[in-house]
């Protein structure tokens, strides 16, 4: 199917690395099957912009900095966050591009959660909802008014960027069926829920 490039728009990639697809440190279920779409999905936008989670070893989401279980909460000065394993540790094979995706044609990767204390799930703030990427500057210097997100995780990574672009102003769209869920306790429904509430459209991409 041929349709007209998408203009003042950018496709968001998030975080489609290693430590998300199977047999990775943070495995999302069938992470890796949404790749190919999202590929095709490149083609019909002139801006593609990739993210990336690139922690310190010490990063203090990870529950082995914390001796904790996997998956319990902390307060931190931000609020409450979860314990991860480890994963995405900047250089590490984990945290590189799943090697079946296109990354040619995106001129901006986006790396996130490189401060050992803060949590980064956006790919716009970190989890103090304070400290910028430098993201949303990009966007309007480029005149991009429409965001269409995909990739991983649904309801962690692509949720928070999701908000985030929504509150600042942006019109989200999000190709669900170009993403996949970790579906911790609810947080898929949740996710869901309060992107309809904040009028974020969620579509289908195939
Ligand atoms: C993510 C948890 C921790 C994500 C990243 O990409 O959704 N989730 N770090
Ligand atoms: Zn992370």
């Amino acid at each position: 199917m041929t349709r007209n490039k998408k203009i003042n728009s950018a496709l968001i990639i998030i975080d489609v690395q290693n430590d998300f697809c199977t047999g990775g440190a943070l495995a999302v279920k069938d992470g890796e099957t949404i790749i190919e779409s999202i590929n095709t999905a490149q083609e019909e936008f002139d801006t593609v912009i990739l993210t990336q989670d690139w922690h310190p070893k010490e990063h203090s989401s990870f529950a082995s900095n914390h001796n904790a279980e996997v998956y319990s909460n902390v307060e931190m000065e931000y609020g409450s966050q979860i314990l991860w394993p480890n994963h995405c540790i900047k250089g590490s094979v984990g945290a590189n591009f799943h090697r079946n995706l296109n990354t040619d044609k995106c001129a901006l990767i986006i790396r996130k959660g490189c401060n050992p204390k803060i949590d980064s799930y956006s790919a716009f703030f970190e989890n103090d909802k304070n400290t910028t990427t430098g993201l949303e500057g990009y966007l309007i210097k480029k005149e991009i008014t429409q965001l269409y997100m995909c990739g991983l995780a649904f309801d962690y990574c692509v949720f928070y960027s999701a908000l985030d672009g929504k509150n600042l102003g942006f019109d989200v769209f999000v190709f669900q069926d170009l993403t996949k869920s970790i579906d911790l306790g609810n947080s898929k429904n949740i996710a869901e829920k309060k992107m309809h509430k904040a009028g974020i459209k969620l579509l289908n991409f195939m």
